[in-house]
């Protein structure tokens, strides 16, 4: 059994968002026309309490983009985006969201970020996508969705971590890249043992 799992196509990360990913808005169509090629389609949602820890906003004196140091280890500082309910944490308008069987949502506790859709960036607290497409008999995994150097990136090498057999199809993937973290999420993965499509 072979899942979809769509990152963060929320309109935040998309052109005119808070923090919007150049062209995240391409990936749309060809995500939606992708869809029914799979067993499964799960979409991840980013969302965040106001106020969150990742928001460059609660920490004086830092900007967005500035890295600070949290008690699970280095976090990036965020522009304010995805607060729970607004709508820059709405899917994107066009978005086939009702082909989804599993909306999973993540970085919903105020101390601590979530990029991965497997677990928070303590790498240990689980969102429990594990035991759902496990208990589904899902092994195979496409990935697709925003941003391929963070969420994409960090759910991928998890789920290779996992066992699962995890792809990510980049023309379907918009990245941040910020200071090389493009490269170094494309290394990263294939060095996890994701393959790069
Ligand atoms: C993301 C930064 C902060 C992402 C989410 O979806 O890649 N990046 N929150
Ligand atoms: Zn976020």
């Amino acid at each position: 059994m072979h899942a979809l799992i769509v990152i963060d196509v929320q309109n935040d990360f998309c052109p005119g968002g808070a923090l919007a990913v150049a062209g995240g808005d391409e990936i749309v169509a060809p995500i939606n026309a992708m869809m029914d090629d799979f067993d499964a389609v799960v979409l991840t949602q980013d969302w965040h309490p106001s106020g969150h820890s990742s928001f460059a906003s609660q920490h004086p004196g830092k900007a967005p983009f500035d890295l600070t140091q949290m008690p699970y280890g280095p976090q990036v500082l965020w522009p304010d985006h995805c607060v729970q309910g607004t709508d820059g944490a709405a899917f994107h308008p066009d978005l086939k969201t009702e082909r989804a069987d599993l909306i999973i949502r993540k970085g919903f506790r105020p101390g601590i970020d979530s990029y991965s859709a497997f677990f928070e960036n303590d790498r240990t607290t689980p969102t429990g996508l594990e035991g759902y497409l496990r208990t589904r008999g899902i092994s195979q995994l496409t990935l697709v969705g925003l941003a391929t150097d963070f969420c994409v990136n960090f759910s991928a090498v998890d789920a290779a971590g996992l066992g699962f057999d995890v792809s990510v199809l980049q023309s379907a993937c918009r990245g941040i890249d910020l200071d090389g973290s493009l490269a170094a999420a494309l290394s990263g993965m294939g060095e996890a043992g994701v393959t790069l499509r």
